[in-house]
C-alpha cells in the first residue's frame, strides 16, 4: 500500500503541476513547503524568493513586515588588473619549489605574486522594504502562519487581527522580471499602512506619483587598503508601484502610504548598469528606464494573470523532479519543529526530501534567466554591505559545489549563467596566465567577482590556485555530458576547455621523476610540514591539481573528437596526460596522499578534502581502482577522527564540508554513512529557514547536500547508470522521478524494503546503454523518448 502511494505521488507530481494553493492556504501536506507558526525574528529565519536575477527575503511580520531585497549584479568594486609582472621570476619560483627550497620559493612568491588589489569588494543588498501597520506589536494576533511553497515559488503570510483575516503573497517573477507583493484583508477598507524603502547608504528615493516611488543609487567605494580603486561605481535604480483596490494611496520620499484599501499589489523593479559582456558597468544602460519599462509592462495585467504565468514558468522547472523518501506525515509539523526534532536525534527522511527540493528551488532562484551571473556564496540572498567572504565567487570549491546538483536534478538551464560567466572571465584570465604565470591559455585563482578578478588574492599561500580554471570548465563539459548538445560543446564549452588545458600544458613542468606537475599551487587550504622544518601552503604537484588535470585532459580528448578538432592539440594532451604523476597512497597513514610527498598535514581534520577530488566530483578514484578506493575511505575516516566525535558527530565541519562528505560516501556506496551525514548536515549546519550555515549562511552546503542526496539515488560517472547506489536503511521506502543521468537519460525509480522495485529510464536518443543495480548490469536498448521499465 505504502509503495503504491509513493509511486502515485511521484507520477502525479511529475505529470501535472499540483494546483496552486489558495492564498495563505492552511498547513501543507505535500512536503513541498517550509512553514512556521511565527514570523522570522531575524534574516536567518526569513524565507527566500528569487527569479535567478532578483530576490527577496520575506520575514512575515504581521505588524511591521520586512522584505529584504537583492539584485544579483549589485557589487561594490570595479575592474582592476591585479596581475603582477611575475612571468620572468616564475621559473625560479618553480625551480626552488621542486628542489625543496620551499622557504626560498615562498619568499620569492610573497614578494612577487601578491595581486594588487589583493582583495575584492563585496556583493551588496539592494535595500529593504518595511511595511508598517502600527507602532508596536499588537497582542491580539491569532491564526498566524507563514509558508514558502516550493512548487509555486510563493511566500505566504496569514493572520487574524481584530477579527480581520489578513493575507500576503510574495513572489519573484521570471517572465515579468519583477517582485510582486499582494496584500489582502477579508474586510473592506482594512488595509492601512506605510511601505518604506530603506538602504543604509548610497541610495535615495522620491515619489513619482501618488502610488509610485523611484529609487536611485550608486555605490560609492571609499578608499580601503588592498581593495582597489575608490570611487563612484555601480549605478542602480528601483521602482515600486502600488495598485490599490478601494481606499487611497499617497507617496512621499521613500514611502507609499495606503489608507483603507481592500487589497494592494506592489510591483518592485530592481536594476543596475552592470554588463557581463563588459565585466563592468556600462553607462549606456539606464537602470531607471529598465525599471520603468518593467513596471509599465505589468500594471495593466491582472494579478491573477501575473501569478499564473509566474507559477507556470516556475513549475516548468521545479516540477521536473518529484521525490519521496518515506512517509510525509511529518510535513504537517512546522519546519522549525521538524528541524529541532532532527537536532535532537529524530529520524525524518522526509525532511531530507524537502531539503533536496529546497536545494533545487534555491538554485533556480539564484541562477537562471533573466539572471546573467552565477550563484555566489549566498546565491543571490545577502543582507550585509560587507558580506562574509564578500559573498563572492569562491573558485577553490564553493562555486563549483553550487553547481553539483544542477544537471542530475534536472535544472540544466541553471548552468547557463555560470558557463557564460566562465567564458567572460577567460579574457582577464588570459592576462593572468601570461602576466602572472608566464603561460599560454587562461586561468583564474581562488576568488573572483563580476568584474573579472582572476589574479592572486588574499594571500599568496592560499590565493595561488591556478588549477581553478581547469576545474571550472569541467562543469561546461558536464553540461554537454548531460544534454548531449553538440552545438553548446563546440561553441561554448570546448574553446574554454581547450584554453584551460593550454594553460596547463604550458604551466606544468617536469619534476625529478619526469612527471608533469603544477607549480606553484596549494591544496586548498591545508598546510603541510616540511620534514626539515617549516609549515607551508605553497607547493607543487598537489594531488588535487593532478586529479583535475587528469579529468580535464581526459575530457579534452573526448571533446576534441566530438567537435572534430584535427589540430595537434589532442596529441599534446595525450602526451601530457601520460606524464601526470600517479595518485599515491601515503606510507604514513595508508591514505590518499594530499601532496606529492608524504608530508605530515598541519590540520589532519581539515574541512577541505581536496585530494579526494578524484572520488567526487572527479571520477579517477572509483570501484575500478580498488586500492585507491579503499584508501579514499581511510582518508575520510582519518579526517573525521580529527574533526568530530565519532558518536555525536560534533566537530568543526562546516556545512559545505559535511555536504561534500555525503557525496563522498555516496560514491563509496556507503548508504549508512551518507545518510548519517545528511542527518548531521540537517542537525548541525542548517538554520530554521533550511539555509546552510558555515556559519554564517553559505549556500554551497545546501547545493552540496542536494547533490549528495541525488548521488545516493543515482550515479552515472562511470559510463553506466547506477540505480540506488547508496540508500540508508532509514530510506527503505521511496520513489523519485525526473533525475538526469549523463548521456541524456531521465530516470524514475521506486523502491521498497530498501530494494529497487523498478526503474523507468527514458533516453533522449536511440542506442544501447548499461544500467546497474548492485552487482547486476543489464544493457538496455533505448528508442529516443520511449520509457523503458527496468527490473532486476
Ligand atoms: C573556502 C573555505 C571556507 C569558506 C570560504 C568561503 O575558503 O575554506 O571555509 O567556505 O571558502
Amino acid at each position: 500500500m505504502k509503495r503504491a502511494i509513493h509511486l502515485v505521488f511521484c507520477l502525479v507530481a511529475l505529470s501535472s503541476l499540483l494546483p496552486a494553493m489558495p492564498v495563505a492556504a492552511a498547513q501543507p501536506s505535500d512536503n513541498l513547503s517550509l512553514w512556521y507558526r511565527q514570523a522570522a525574528k531575524d534574516w536567518n529565519e526569513a524565507l527566500p524568493v528569487g527569479n535567478g536575477r532578483i530576490g527577496a527575503m520575506v520575514y512575515g511580520s504581521s505588524w511591521n513586515e520586512t522584505i529584504q531585497l537583492n539584485e544579483e549584479s549589485l557589487w561594490a568594486g570595479c575592474p582592476a588588473d591585479g596581475n603582477t609582472e611575475s612571468a620572468a621570476i616564475m621559473p625560479e619560483i618553480q625551480k626552488r619549489l621542486l628542489e625543496g627550497d620551499v622557504a626560498g620559493a615562498v619568499e620569492l612568491a610573497e614578494a612577487n605574486l601578491a595581486g594588487n588589489p589583493l582583495k575584492i569588494r563585496s556583493y551588496q543588498p539592494f535595500g529593504e522594504l518595511h511595511i508598517q501597520f502600527c507602532e508596536s506589536e499588537p497582542e491580539d494576533i491569532s491564526n498566524y502562519c507563514r509558508r514558502l511553497d516550493l512548487s509555486t515559488g510563493i511566500a505566504y503570510t496569514k493572520y487574524t487581527w481584530k477579527g480581520v483575516n489578513f493575507a500576503r503573497e510574495v513572489f519573484a517573477s521570471a517572465p515579468d522580471n519583477i517582485i510582486v507583493i499582494k496584500m489582502t484583508a477579508d474586510t473592506p477598507g482594512a488595509l492601512t499602512f506605510q511601505l518604506r524603502y530603506d538602504r543604509a547608504k548610497d541610495a535615495g528615493a522620491y515619489a513619482v506619483s501618488d502610488s509610485e516611488i523611484a529609487i536611485e543609487g550608486q555605490i560609492i567605494d571609499l578608499p580601503e587598503e588592498e581593495c582597489g580603486p575608490a570611487g563612484a561605481h555601480m549605478k542602480f535604480a528601483g521602482r515600486i508601484k502600488a495598485v490599490a483596490k478601494g481606499g487611497k494611496t499617497t507617496a512621499s520620499g521613500s514611502s507609499i502610504f495606503v489608507e483603507n484599501a481592500d487589497e494592494v499589489v506592489f510591483y518592485v523593479a530592481m536594476n543596475t548598469d552592470y554588463s557581463l559582456h563588459k565585466l563592468n558597468f556600462d553607462r549606456s544602460i539606464n537602470p531607471a528606464q529598465l525599471g520603468e519599462d518593467q513596471i509599465a509592462a505589468v500594471v495593466g495585467v491582472s494579478y491573477n494573470e501575473l501569478k499564473d504565468r509566474h507559477i507556470a514558468d516556475h513549475a516548468s522547472f521545479f516540477s521536473r523532479v518529484a521525490i519521496s523518501l518515506g512517509s510525509d506525515d511529518t510535513s504537517c509539523k512546522p519546519t522549525d519543529e521538524r528541524l529541532n526534532a532532527v537536532r535532537a536525534g529524530a529520524c525524518d527522511p522526509s525532511l531530507a526530501a524537502l531539503y533536496f527540493q529546497y536545494g533545487r528551488y534555491l538554485l533556480m532562484g539564484s541562477s537562471r534567466r533573466p539572471g546573467h551571473l552565477p550563484a555566489n556564496l549566498q546565491g543571490i540572498w545577502n543582507q550585509d554591505m560587507n558580506a562574509a567572504w564578500n559573498s563572492d565567487f569562491h573558485t577553490n570549491i564553493n562555486i563549483q559545489m553550487n553547481y553539483w546538483p544542477a544537471e542530475v536534478c534536472n535544472l540544466s538551464e541553471t548552468v547557463v549563467p555560470y558557463s557564460d560567466w566562465i567564458n567572460a572571465v577567460r579574457e582577464p584570465g588570459r592576462v593572468t596566465a601570461s602576466k602572472t604565470f608566464g603561460a599560454r591559455g587562461w586561468t583564474i585563482n581562488h576568488v573572483s567577482d563580476p568584474f573579472g578578478h582572476t589574479s592572486i588574492s588574499d594571500g599568496v599561500g592560499w590565493g595561488t590556485f591556478p588549477i581553478a580554471a581547469a576545474w571550472l570548465v569541467l562543469h561546461q563539459w558536464e553540461h554537454y555530458n548531460y544534454t548531449c548538445d553538440k552545438e553548446y560543446l563546440a561553441r561554448e564549452a570546448y574553446p574554454s576547455m581547450k584554453e584551460a588545458a593550454e594553460f596547463l600544458l604550458s604551466f606544468m613542468i617536469e619534476d625529478k621523476n619526469g612527471h608533469l606537475v603544477t607549480a606553484p599551487s596549494n591544496s586548498p587550504e591545508n598546510a603541510y610540514k616540511l620534514p626539515g622544518g617549516g609549515v607551508y601552503n605553497l607547493t607543487y604537484g598537489a594531488t588535487m591539481d593532478t586529479e583535475i588535470a587528469m579529468e580535464l585532459f581526459g575530457a579534452c580528448l573526448k571533446a576534441a573528437k566530438i567537435v572534430g578538432d584535427n589540430s595537434d592539440f589532442s596529441a599534446r594532451v595525450k602526451a601530457a596526460a601520460a606524464k601526470l604523476p600517479p595518485l599515491k597512497i601515503g606510507q604514513r597513514y595508508n591514505t590518499i596522499q594530499e601532496w606529492i610527498e608524504d608530508y605530515e598535514e598541519v590540520e589532519p581534520g581539515h574541512r577541505h578534502m581536496s585530494h579526494l577530488f578524484g572520488l567526487f566530483p572527479g571520477t579517477t578514484i572509483n570501484p575500478g581502482t580498488p586500492e585507491l578506493y579503499a584508501a579514499a575511505k581511510r582518508t575520510i575516516e582519518r579526517r573525521r577522527k580529527y574533526n568530530e566525535d565519532p558518536v555525536t558527530r560534533q566537530g568543526s565541519y562546516t556545512g559545505w564540508s559535511r555536504a561534500w562528505l555525503v557525496n563522498h560516501y555516496a560514491r563509496l556506496h556507503d548508504g549508512e554513512e551518507a545518510g548519517a551525514n545528511v542527518d548531521a548536515l540537517l542537525g548541525k549546519s542548517t538554520q530554521s529557514n533550511l539555509f546552510d550555515t558555515h556559519p554564517p549562511f553559505q549556500i554551497d552546503g545546501n547545493f552540496g547536500g542536494t547533490s549528495g542526496i541525488a548521488e545516493m539515488l543515482l550515479q552515472s560517472h562511470t559510463s553506466e547508470i547506477v540505480l540506488l547506489p547508496a540508500i540508508p536503511a532509514s530510506w527503505a521506502e521511496g520513489c523519485v522521478s525526473g533525475l538526469r543521468a549523463r548521456g541524456g537519460f531521465t530516470v524514475d525509480m521506486e523502491w521498497a524494503d530498501g530494494k529497487l522495485v523498478k526503474a523507468v529510464v527514458t533516453s533522449d536518443s536511440d542506442g544501447r546503454y548499461p544500467v546497474r543495480y548492485g552487482s547486476k548490469v543489464k544493457t538496455i536498448k533505448f528508442k529516443a523518448g520511449e520509457p523503458v521499465t527496468v527490473k532486476f
